[in-house]
């Protein structure tokens, strides 16, 4: 199948001043272009654009890497295993209809393209986006991980019930090699009570200290057991309750490992993992909601320069909404409510049935048109204009929090319905003010896999990360040497529904916001200006 052939690894060669390629190196020379803008007095903008010079090198070779997920036994790792066997091992299947061959769909890298420019013949050319710069192939994913539960990964994914029979019949004999998950972390307050009876995989002990070394070496043995490069460390294990942010507990660096050594109780297995993965210079990617990056773990990420991403993914209800409410808020369509349902029977769904599990999930699923409503102030008044408009500050609203900006009414609601599995129903109403006072309403239902469409996410996550750790960068006239990234990998939005961003910037939830920065960023590290849709040759003589 195209999504999963092997392409390579230079298969896009840019000629240009800006671009040099050494065996090791990739090196590009980028103007950024922006604009400072001051808004005047009188409703009117001064702007002044701006350009600063970069300079970004990428590593060539592509480092052999391993990927651990927390969580390995369930729904998604073990959906994403037995799809990396029948890749690699070129299985295919019957289902009730067909032959199904394996294949990479609802990967962005592997199952999407970019458009390059022009053929001679004035017609587009478009490349896997995979193609842009050296990335891991996902059948080269070394994988391993954790999990409470002990269920070999072959007895897993029959427990999972996500992939058809034909299909886990065949990748099984290779999912037994795999054994068990190792032992982890359980820490019972934090995942549905419904869960215990499936933790009997778990390391002794309440010391959080003595976990936090135990998953180190688990890292370091994986690391040096299977010959790696590189260790990608992966949360897709249950969604936890939120931590309290308590001062001298979990608001520094210091506090942090403080509160590890003391096994503080406000300590999740998920932050004993991020600090671990951090301490062994591991990039950590949380796929689940919960506030894992506490602001210590944001602190000791910046202090050891490893590389964070997070959090949620993004596989479906969140997706299409940060698409349809930037659509009808860019079409100047005002939402008034956007009233989101879904139902579920696997084992997330379960997790989620439990109030302070789902509360996590209702934040995180509930930021995302934010930055949209924040975008279109003709549409929603910011809070200084109602307080304007009020001749002063704003009553309380009858939740008695403090007041804010005109925003569409937003709801959540999930249930859990064990009879439809894996595959979730989605439901989802965006009823919305039209000219001169009118209604729309429109009214969507999606039924999918979930895991189906998580599992491509991981992979991109995964691959993504891996490849920012190998790109550095320079300021021209500022910066002597190269350096990488800032560790928190924002790069990665595109999968995410509730963006990690570099404390004291703004989260983009956008879709196609997400997916522009993270192809012009692709194209800069080769010299190429990042993706207009002038075509201006279009419109001239
Ligand atoms: P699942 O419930 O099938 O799998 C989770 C696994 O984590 C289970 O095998 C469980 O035993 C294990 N686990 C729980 N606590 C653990 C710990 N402390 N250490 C190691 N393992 C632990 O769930 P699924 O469907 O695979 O989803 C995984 C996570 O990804 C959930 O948090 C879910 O909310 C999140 N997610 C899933 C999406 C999807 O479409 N499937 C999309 C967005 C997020
Ligand atoms: C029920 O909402 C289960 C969740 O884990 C979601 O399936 C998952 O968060 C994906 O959410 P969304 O909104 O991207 O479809």
């Amino acid at each position: 199948h195209p999504t999963s052939a092997r392409r390579p690894t230079d298969a896009i060669t840019v000629e240009s001043v800006n671009t040099t390629y050494s065996e090791e190196y990739i090196t590009a020379q980028f103007q950024n272009r922006g604009a400072d803008v001051v808004v005047q007095e009188g409703d009117r903008f001064l702007i002044k654009p701006t350009i600063k010079p970069f300079e970004f090198r990428t590593k060539r070779k592509v480092p052999k890497t391993g990927l651990m997920m927390v969580g390995w036994g369930g729904n998604n790792g073990t959906t994403l295993t037995a799809t990396i066997v029948a890749n690699k091992h070129n299985i295919s299947w019957h289902n009730k209809s067909t032959v199904q061959q394996p294949n990479y769909i609802g990967s962005l890298l592997r199952a999407s393209t970019i458009r390059l420019g022009l053929d001679a013949d004035g017609k587009d050319i478009y490349a896997p986006l995979s193609d842009l710069l050296p990335m891991v192939h996902p059948n080269d994913l070394v994988l391993g991980g954790w999990d409470i539960s002990g269920a070999r990964i072959d007895e897993a994914m029959t427990r999972a019930a996500v992939l058809e029979w034909d299909l886990q019949r065949q990748v099984a004999p290779y999912l037994k090699e795999y054994g068990a998950p190792l032992p982890s972390i359980y820490y019972p307050d934090y995942i549905a009570a419904n869960q215990s009876e499936r933790a009997d995989n778990v390391l002794p002990g309440s010391d959080k200290q003595v976990h936090l070394e135990q998953i180190r070496k688990d890292i370091r043995d994986f690391k040096a057991k299977n010959e790696l490069d590189q260790v990608i460390v992966f949360w897709t294990a249950n969604t936890e309750r939120y931590s309290d942010i308590l001062p001298g507990v979990n608001d520094t660096a210091d506090n942090i490992l403080g509160a590890i050594k003391g096994s503080h109780e406000e300590v999740a297995p998920s932050t004993v993992f991020a600090v671990a993965s951090i301490l062994e210079g591991a990039p950590f990617i949380n796929g689940a909601p919960q506030n894992t990056f506490v602001p210590g773990v944001m602190e000791l990420a910046e202090r050891h320069g490893s590389f964070i991403g997070g959090d949620d993914l993004k596989s479906g209800q969140t997706k299409l909404k940060s698409v349809l409410a930037e659509f009808l808020v860019n079409a100047g369509i005002k939402p008034l409510s956007i009233a989101s349902y879904n139902h579920l029977g696997n084992n997330d769904g379960w997790n989620l049935s439990s109030d302070r599990q789902f509360r996590s999930k209702e934040i995180s699923k509930s930021s995302v048109v934010d930055d949209m409503v924040a975008a279109n102030h003709l549409l929603y008044k910011t809070k200084e204009e109602l307080e304007a408009a009020n001749g002063g500050p704003l009553p309380a609203g009858k939740d008695g929090k403090a007041a804010k900006g005109e925003h569409p009414d937003h709801i959540v609601v999930i249930k859990y319905v064990p009879a439809v599995g894996d595959s979730k129903r989605a439901i989802d109403e965006y009823y919305s003010e039209i000219l001169g006072g009118g209604r729309s309403t429109i009214n969507i239902f999606n039924e999918c896999e979930d895991s189906l469409l998580a599992t491509p996410l991981i992979l991109d996550l995964a691959i993504l990360a891996e490849l920012l750790t190998r790109i550095n960068y320079k300021e021209v006239g500022k910066d002597a040497d190269f350096k990488p990234l800032y560790p928190v990998l924002s790069l990665l939005s595109y999968m995410l529904k509730a963006p990690l961003v570099k404390p004291g910037t703004d989260v983009v939830n956008s879709l196609s916001r997400q997916r522009n920065a993270l192809e012009t960023f692709l194209k800069a590290c080769i010299g190429l200006e990042g993706s207009s849709d002038l075509l201006l040759e279009t419109r001239i003589w």
